[in-house]
């Protein structure tokens, strides 16, 4: 056995980025290869695979710290006694690194793992003097054998004196044992399923009993009444925390899906106070781990949908095998369907919508942009209507700046946007994304048809960043090159308003005297009705086929 660093890899770009998951905790065996935390920058997220095998015996970095390459993560047992490697005796050992690169230690610092092994033996630290103390379980009245049905605190968690520890179940009621002392769990030795009894030992804590900030010596002998008791004795045993209802995002927890949930124990801790029932929760981490954000999220999500109102009364979708009418193919969504799916289900209970329909007589329009194709095609240029509608509508927003702009999260106040950036729907195989051109009003027609076919190339490469869909005022989805008549967009929130483009076709017009064949766009203006009233939605769409049926007035 040797004790080894794993550092940071070279991580490219990434530097100082900051930790947003630890994926191990300590005492987990991990694979090279493993991914040991995710770590994000304003640009993307990556997960730090280990470079080595072994058991995790301390981890160095937290939630929140910024890590670049060299940095440390965590210190990792690794058992190379296969491979003939210098031998090493206790935690002190020689390391053998797997890349070369990596910034490796000859000798590990003593782990807390290798002192618990020594109940209360002391040790000082700057704080004043440490001791490492067995926490048991204290006399627990009739209770004898009792099973762990929930494990309270992990490895590293620092444990106030009462904090509960453990919750305990018998055939009559469910308990949680508490601490009886403050300090830091250095090793947790009990897991779910284990039956305890009064002595049993369920951890090893870290005790500080000197220094500025230490905290009375733990009592030796809990007392009765420090085990918290929160059923006497009902017919039918409950897990105590369920009680802690406090938002309720689930009314009822289904014990057996929540055990089974694949979530460590804080995270279980964490979704009982608030009410979160974890099997119907999503995991996002590591093969499929439920983390603190997926439950933050779910609770989101629930008062979002409650705030809208829309689950009033609604019954859940019922579970359907349809295998039982047919052959199916389940398919998994994609991470843009899955993104993309959240935030128009977000604007389509939220914002109250009207879509306004038009018509633009293009006609004079599309023989200027046939004329100017010619002229550019030499050039390798290319301008759609897309481009002329841009450019109309940034000329319409000027007229109408309430189409420009954002309610703050209060709801109370409007924020209007003085830069005329505009989002543009792109269809890509893996769903649709919305890259944005901005200061197209200081834009000419052909560098807006080459931003907009340049970026559709990187949406459909998948090289788009995130920042190149971001900082939108207007969006517009053009279906115009596929087909369709009308269709009734979704405001891309927090903006305010979205231009559905269909395609154009050739309409009999009555000019006054006689039917005319005119080529006519069909417009959809959707509009978020709590910052746009009627009226203005049906003079914006009135403007804009003004605009676009005689382009000579976007230059005045
Ligand atoms: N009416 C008639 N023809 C149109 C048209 C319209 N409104 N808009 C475009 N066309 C024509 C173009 O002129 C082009 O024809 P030619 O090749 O003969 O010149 C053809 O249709 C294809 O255009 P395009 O789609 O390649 O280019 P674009 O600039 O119109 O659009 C882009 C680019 C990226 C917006 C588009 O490709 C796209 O992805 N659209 C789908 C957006 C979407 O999915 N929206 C739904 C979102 S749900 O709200």
């Amino acid at each position: 056995m040797s004790i080894k660093e794993i550092v940071v890899p070279d991580i490219g770009d990434f530097d100082a980025v900051e930790v947003i998951e630890v994926l191990v905790a300590e005492g987990d065996f991990i694979e090279a290869e493993d991914s040991i935390v995710t770590v994000e920058s304003d640009k993307a997220s990556m997960e730090i695979p280990s470079s080595a095998s072994g058991k995790v015996l301390k981890l160095k970095v937290g939630l929140g710290d910024n890590i670049s390459e060299g940095t440390v993560l965590l210190m990792l047992e690794v058992d190379d006694s296969e491979k003939a490697e210098p031998s090493s005796k206790d935690s002190s050992a020689t390391d053998t690194p797997e890349k070369p690169s990596e910034p490796v230690t000859t000798e590990a610092p003593a782990t807390p793992e290798s002192k618990s092994e020594k109940p209360a033996a002391a040790s000082t630290s700057s704080a004043g003097t440490t001791s490492i103390e067995e926490i048991v379980v204290p006399d627990i009245g009739d209770f004898d054998e009792v099973e762990v049905i929930e494990v309270l605190v992990t490895e590293g968690d620092m444990v106030e004196a009462e904090d509960s520890l453990i919750t305990v179940e018998s055939d009559k009621a469910s308990m949680e044992i508490p601490s009886s002392a403050s300090g830091k769990v250095l090793k947790v030795k009990v897991n779910i399923g284990d039956k305890v009894s009064e002595g049993s030992v369920l951890l090893m804590m870290e005790v500080n009993s000197g220094g500025s900030d230490a905290k009375p010596e733990a009592a030796p002998e809990p007392k009765e009444d420090a085990v918290k008791l929160n059923v006497t004795a009902p017919a039918e045993a409950k897990p105590s925390k369920s009680s802690v209802d406090k938002l309720s995002p689930t009314v009822h927890l289904d014990e057996k899906r929540f055990s089974k949930a694949y979530a460590s124990p804080s995270v279980r801790k964490f979704a009982r106070e608030l009410g979160v029932d974890l099997g119907e929760v999503s995991g996002t981490s590591r093969k499929g781990r439920i983390n603190k954000d997926d439950v933050k999220g779910f609770v989101k999500k629930a008062l979002t949908t409650k705030s809208a109102g829309s689950s009033l009364g609604v019954a859940p979708m019922p579970e359907i095998d349809y295998s039982k009418f047919g052959e199916i193919e389940t398919q998994s969504l994609s991470k843009i369907n899955k993104l993309t799916g959240e935030f128009l289900h977000r604007s389509w209970v939220t914002v109250p919508h009207v879509t306004q329909f038009d018509e633009a007589d293009i006609t004079e329009m599309e023989a200027f942009r046939k004329q100017m194709g010619k002229e550019m095609e030499k050039d390798g240029i290319k301008i759609t209507p897309l481009a002329f509608i841009i450019r109309a509508v940034v000329t319409t927003l000027k007229l109408y700046p309430r189409f420009n702009s954002s309610l703050d999260n209060t709801g109370e106040n409007l924020i209007l946007k003085k830069y005329f950036n505009i989002g543009v729907a792109v269809d890509t195989p893996d769903g649709l994304v919305v890259p944005v051109i901005r200061e197209v009003d200081q834009k000419s027609l052909v560098e807006i048809s080459q931003e907009i076919r340049q970026y559709a190339q990187l949406a459909r490469d998948k090289k788009l960043k995130p920042s190149d869909m971001q900082g939108g005022c207007f969006t517009i989805s053009s279906l115009g090159g596929i087909g369709g008549t009308k269709f009734t967009p979704i405001v891309n929130a927090p903006e305010v308003a979205v231009l559905g483009v269909s395609k154009s076709s050739m309409q009999p017009q009555w000019d006054g005297t006689e039917f005319k064949p005119r080529l006519m766009l069909p417009l959809s203006l959707s509009y978020d009705h709590r910052v746009i009233d009627g009226a203005d939605g049906a003079r914006f769409t009135s403007h804009l086929s003004k605009m676009l049926s005689d382009i000579r007035r976007m230059m005045v």
